[in-house]
């Protein structure tokens, strides 16, 4: 049941390993990893999984925001599904495992039990999101919320770092922007939504385990902040009339950086973009435009923190005498793993003889929207110095190998949730 997998003379882990270094190599830049939403990378790695899902036996299609699906029929065809997932999109300059690992292995589960010819009394569908970062568009989860039936159309206007809308970025990927809805799915298809995904952080590692249960998925805010002051003379204009909108941003920055640090509630901000014009040595900026990212194990701090960062940033910049635009571009409440999943997910650790081990996720994943039409589970795998979006993320072939033996069990031991 699941131990002593013969895949073609390679165990699960090498096969997943050879594909994640596979997909891993497709990239906007020659010397880094960056694949992100609707550009022309993401179409190549869509069609490369699209191949895999059909060679493991499945029917496999993009749907209508671009996510690549695939479906391995039960012991009958139309039965609902156990849903499989992530995302096979990245953050800029990304390590290759956070999200591919969990398609990929999802699709060396299906393939092992399409190559024993075993069928199970559900469906199995195995999809990728398309847009789990959100780094083109600012929001996020774009992908899973169409399959939720949750995408906000007002994204579709959103314009990325080049001008281009989202309605054009899917037009040119030859999507119809006006059929997205075609991707939503319902409660009554899916029995369940299960992610293998890596931990991103140093807990496991510090258990010196490979796999541990999510027990819940933190919620986060994201903003869009925007300070207009007045560019002008490095060279003539006095300290004291100066109305610098950079050292204003550097304020704010600080601000939300010591709030977060005295936070006695597990709350974490982050600013991650900052652009400055005019952006010249000899000229005081006059706008910069910066970005928020803050968390907290529980909506009711994560909350509170958002109100006072933006009650101080609001502050400063009526100090300095600089005009402020502060919009929420993505928020997401905290997700929590259903416990009969969790039990499956654990059940099926100790049966591959590993400690059972809880945690939560602080970053965030597609089951915060898949929790709007499905029942979520997850699944962690260690990740070596629980290092993430950065290219030396890295996870041994020992630990892929032992995510994949854990979900395959959980697969093969699937029991819908009575009543
Ligand atoms: O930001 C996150 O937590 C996830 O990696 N998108
Ligand atoms: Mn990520
Ligand atoms: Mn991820």
């Amino acid at each position: 049941m699941g131990a002593g997998i013969a895949v073609q003379n390679m165990s699960l882990g090498e096969e997943i390993v050879g594909r994640i270094n596979e997909l891993g190599a497709i990239s906007e830049d020659a010397d880094k990893l960056t694949r992100i939403y609707l550009s022309k990378e993401l179409r190549i790695a869509a069609d490369l999984i699209l191949g895999w899902m059909r060679d493991a036996g499945m029917r496999a299609d993009l749907d209508a925001i671009g996510n690549v699906c695939g479906r391995y029929e039960g012991d009958r065809p139309g039965l609902p599904c156990l849903m499989l997932g992530s995302h096979y999109d990245t953050v800029r300059d990304a390590g290759k495992w956070d999200g591919p690992l969990g398609v990929i292995t999802a699709i060396s589960c299906v393939a092992e039990l399409n190559r024993r010819g075993q069928r199970l009394p559900f469906a199995i569908e195995v999809v990728g999101f398309a847009d789990e970062e959100g780094v083109r568009f600012a929001s996020t989860l774009l992908g899973s919320r169409a399959v939720a039936g949750t995408f906000d159309e007002s994204v579709l206007a959103t314009r990325d770092r080049d001008g281009v809308s989202m309605r054009d970025a899917l037009v040119q990927f030859g999507l119809d922007p006006d059929h997205i809805g075609a991707a939503a799915r319902t409660r009554r298809e899916l029995l369940a939504y299960l992610e293998l995904h890596i931990e991103q952080g140093p807990v496991l590692e510090a258990q010196n385990l490979p796999v541990g249960v999510v027990t819940a998925i933190a919620g986060a805010t994201r903003l869009a902040a925007r300070l207009t002051g007045m560019a002008g003379h490095a060279g003539t204009v006095p300290m004291a009339l100066r109305r610098d909108a950079l050292s204003g941003a550097a304020e704010c920055m600080m601000a939300i950086e010591q709030f977060c640090r005295t936070d006695t509630h597990g709350l974490v901000g982050t600013v991650g973009y900052l652009h400055a014009t005019p952006g010249a040595t000899n000229v005081i900026p006059g706008q910069v435009s910066f970005t928020i990212d803050m968390r907290a194990p529980a909506d009711m701090h994560r909350k509170r923190g958002v109100t006072d960062v933006v009650r101080q940033i609001e502050a400063i910049a009526k100090r300095r005498d600089l005009s402020l635009q502060l919009d929420v571009t993505h928020e997401n409440r905290t997700a929590p793993c259903a416990p009969w999943l969790k039990q499956q997910i654990a059940r099926a650790i100790a049966a591959e003889g590993y400690p059972v081990f809880e945690l939560p996720s602080g970053a965030g994943h597609d089951g915060m929207a898949m929790i709007d039409i499905a029942d979520v589970g997850m699944i962690f795998v260690r990740c070596r110095g629980g290092i993430s979006h950065n290219p030396a993320e890295h996870v041994e072939l020992a630990d892929a190998d032992a995510g994949a033996r854990v979900l395959l069990r959980v697969i093969e031991n699937f029991r819908p949730r009575e009543g």
